[in-house]
């Protein structure tokens, strides 16, 4: 935990002192993810939810060149209204953000690294990254998928968007011993949509059965993490046909468009966005919050053990 690039907020710091509940939260979702006044807007009442079920938050991004975990509202408005002019920060951008002194919002991978720095076990967000369709040609695989492989932190996501070849994510993390673990559910959610007709390997129905797995995974000091899909609840769910026609649509404008390497993800986000009229925007931000609160009552069940 000595890490002179890293600067632990007081608060957070004092709870992983003092072996209580804390939960990681991402800033790509922030910055790239939503569009202002939503993604801060979403961003202040993700932490509350998180508060308010027994964990202290730590959202996590790179702020003039300093790691950061646990951010203040300041900062999380400042990179909401910042935007995509803040650099999205994944593995490879780390070193040369930090040594020039930049900003960087942290995806999946960048914040379960930077929260194993803090030593913070669970991570609450959206969806991943994963296997894009078409990656047998283009090779285009999220360092998400890597992170999950090798560092100790537990991922609690809606599962994976189906802009993703979902067969082939699971098949990378299958290769890579990531438990991908349904919660309340043998079937990997689609973010948008509960189902997607894929399975996962376990179900576990409670925060305590999630902390009892993480925590033997932990003790046998097995590599890598844990990924735990929890589905939309039901009543933001969207029509699993008219999500995946506008997913299929922006894809096809993706090519034409030449879009590819981390432009790639932003740009679907945002084109299944528009195409939807906006509806998938509501759908994101409330699993987002469902998410939230099973990643605080896991943390909190994780420091009971
Ligand atoms: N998928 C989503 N929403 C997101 C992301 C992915 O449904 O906001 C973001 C996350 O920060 C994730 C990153 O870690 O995109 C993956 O980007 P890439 O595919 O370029 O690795
Ligand atoms: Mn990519």
């Amino acid at each position: 935990m000595m890490n002179r690039y890293l600067d632990v907020n007081p608060e957070v710091a004092r709870a992983v002192a003092e072996g209580r509940p804390v939960v990681a939260l991402e800033s790509t979702i922030i910055s790239h993810g939503m569009p202002y006044p939503q993604n801060v807007e979403t961003a202040l009442q993700v932490e509350q939810i998180v508060r308010s079920n027994g964990a202290v938050p730590a959202t996590i991004a790179i702020l003039g060149g300093r790691l950061k975990a646990g951010l203040t509202a300041d900062e999380i408005t400042y990179l909401g209204k910042a935007g995509t002019a803040v650099t999205k920060a994944s593995r490879r951008d780390l070193a040369v953000l930090v040594a020039k002194g930049m900003d960087g919002a942290t995806t999946v991978t960048t914040t379960m690294m930077i929260a194993h720095m803090a030593g913070i076990s669970i991570f609450a967000t959206g969806g991943i990254g994963g296997v894009h369709r078409g990656a047998e040609t283009t090779m285009d695989i999220s360092a998400d998928l890597e992170e999950l492989a090798g560092t100790p932190v537990m991922v609690i996501c809606a599962g994976a968007k189906s802009i993703l070849d979902l067969g082939l994510t699971l098949e990378y993390l299958e290769t890579h011993g990531v438990p991908v673990i349904g919660y309340g559910t043998k079937e990997l959610p689609a973010f948008y949509t509960r189902r997607s007709g894929f399975s996962v390997d376990y179900e576990l129905d409670s925060p305590e059965e999630l902390a009892a797995a993480f925590k033997v995974q932990r003790d046998l000091n097995l590599r890598g993490g844990m990924l735990v899909a929890n589905p939309i609840p039901e009543e933001y769910a969207m029509d699993f046909d008219i999500i995946n026609r506008a997913i299929d649509e922006a894809i096809a404008q993706s090519v034409r468009d030449g879009i590819h390497g981390k432009e790639s993800t932003p740009y679907l986000l945002a084109k299944v966005k528009d195409l939807t009229g906006g509806d998938s925007l509501e759908s994101n931000i409330r699993l987002v919050f469902n998410n939230a609160a099973l990643a605080a009552r896991t943390a909190a069940a994780y420091c009971r053990l």
